[in-house]
């Protein structure tokens, strides 16, 4: 909102909040001196909230409008299939977004939709902004804003970290497809939001990592972290040796090892959420060339 800075005489002062688009607001009369220092109001915005954008996701479609709105207006939202067919859905959004006194605002909703593909949003005009200002009834095509990035990770046949930034903070469904150097890929979904992803990847070369996620309007900062390793390499040297074995032998017997490197991840190679003698027996069959 920026600052400003007021010196004046004693006596009885008010400030005048004036901005284009916003009504005009005023503090208290407020007694110079004391100082009257943070003297601060939030504006509200005489401007009707529209939406900017019905983007196609995974299983549905997220709506992004222009201003903040009371997530409790937005239960009349009618979303249809290319023939008109009214869908389900479930309506999700973010949370962390409150006004001073706790309520919660939100841009962008998440509708999940069963039953068929959405093609057609409809808001009401019963769908209110954070001021109570209503919309205009909109009928909104849903489209499909997926943006796509190829990136080349460093240390990809060890631990490979990428971190991409993409438009939305919103929890929605993103896909990730490693591309290996034979021509073949792998692929694994993950949240937008979730900020964090491991991706086990075999021991083929890893040519590129190819990102996708829906980029929505007016929102920046959101970033994934795709973190890459060998299953089996529990010490991050880039292979898998009889110290990888031990190691997860000695976690499986809850020995202490000391402070070394060791990737959780990468010792569950039986994947069942737990570092087991299974782990260790076939992480040796794979240092030791034997089918596992
Ligand atoms: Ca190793
Ligand atoms: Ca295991």
């Amino acid at each position: 909102m920026g600052a400003y800075a007021w010196d004046v005489p004693e006596g009885l002062w008010q400030v005048k909040y004036e901005k284009e688009g916003y009504e005009t607001a005023y503090s208290d009369w407020l007694p110079v001196p004391p100082p009257q220092l943070d003297v601060n109001i939030g504006l509200i915005s005489t401007e009707k909230p529209t939406v900017l954008s019905a983007s196609k996701i995974s299983n549905g479609v997220a709506v992004t409008f222009s201003q903040y709105m009371q997530p409790d207006t937005l239960k009349e939202i009618t979303v249809t299939d290319a023939a008109g067919k009214n869908l389900d859905y479930e309506l999700s959004y973010a949370t962390d977004e409150t006004a001073p006194d706790g309520t919660v605002y939100a841009k962008v909703f998440t509708l999940t939709v069963s039953g068929g593909t959405a093609d057609s949003v409809t808001v009401p005009g019963t769908a209110k902004n954070y001021a109570g200002t209503s919309i205009d009834k909109v009928a909104v095509k849903v489209t499909d804003n997926t943006e796509k990035k190829t990136v080349i990770p460093d240390g990809i046949e060890n631990t490979g970290k990428v971190t991409v930034e993409f438009g939305s903070p919103a929890p929605i469904d993103g896909v990730l497809t490693v591309l290996y150097d034979d021509g073949t890929t792998a692929q694994t979904t993950y949240k937008i939001g979730d900020m964090s992803v491991s991706s086990q990847i075999s021991t083929k070369k890893v040519k590129s990592v190819e990102i996708s996620a829906v980029a929505l309007p007016e929102i920046k900062g959101a970033y994934i972290t795709a973190v890459f390793y060998i299953p089996g390499d529990v010490n991050g040297s880039g292979e898998v040796t009889l110290d990888d074995a031990i190691q997860v032998l000695k976690k499986a017997m809850n020995v202490d090892m000391g402070s070394g490197e060791f990737n959780e991840a990468a010792a569950d190679v039986v994947q069942d959420g737990n570092i087991t003698l299974d782990d260790a027996i076939t992480i040796l069959k794979i240092a030791t060339n034997v089918a596992v």
